[in-house]
């Protein structure tokens, strides 16, 4: 289930993957190191907010939530961290 007690790996699976997977539209990549870096460097806090409102960035556009409005922002937060994760 999708709720408080979703873990970010399965929030990732559910909303993320099918462009953080392969890298679709512009999407940086899971695990792709040279991409998250500079992403990583701006702080959780950024990337907290641009994850749940959303953002046009040099790539492309990330969507509010994925654009699965319906998540709690908690799951989308650890969606962020096990994406984080993956890409130190
Ligand atoms: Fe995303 C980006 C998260 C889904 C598309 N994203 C991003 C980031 C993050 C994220 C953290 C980084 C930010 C910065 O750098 O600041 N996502 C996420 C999550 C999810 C997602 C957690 C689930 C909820 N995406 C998504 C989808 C899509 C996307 C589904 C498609 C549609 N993204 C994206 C892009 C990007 C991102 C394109 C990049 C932009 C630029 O340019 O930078």
């Amino acid at each position: 289930a999708m709720g408080a007690a979703g873990s970010g790996q399965d929030t990732y699976g559910k909303a993320c993957v099918v462009c953080h997977g392969a890298g679709v539209a512009g999407a940086p990549k899971l695990g792709d190191k040279g991409d998250w870096g500079p992403r990583i460097a701006q702080g959780n806090d950024i990337l907290y907010k641009h994850a749940l409102e959303g953002y046009t960035g040099k790539k492309g556009m990330m969507p509010p939530k994925g654009g699965n409005t319906a998540l709690a922002d908690a799951d989308v937060k650890a969606a962020v961290d096990y994406m984080v994760a993956q890409g130190k």
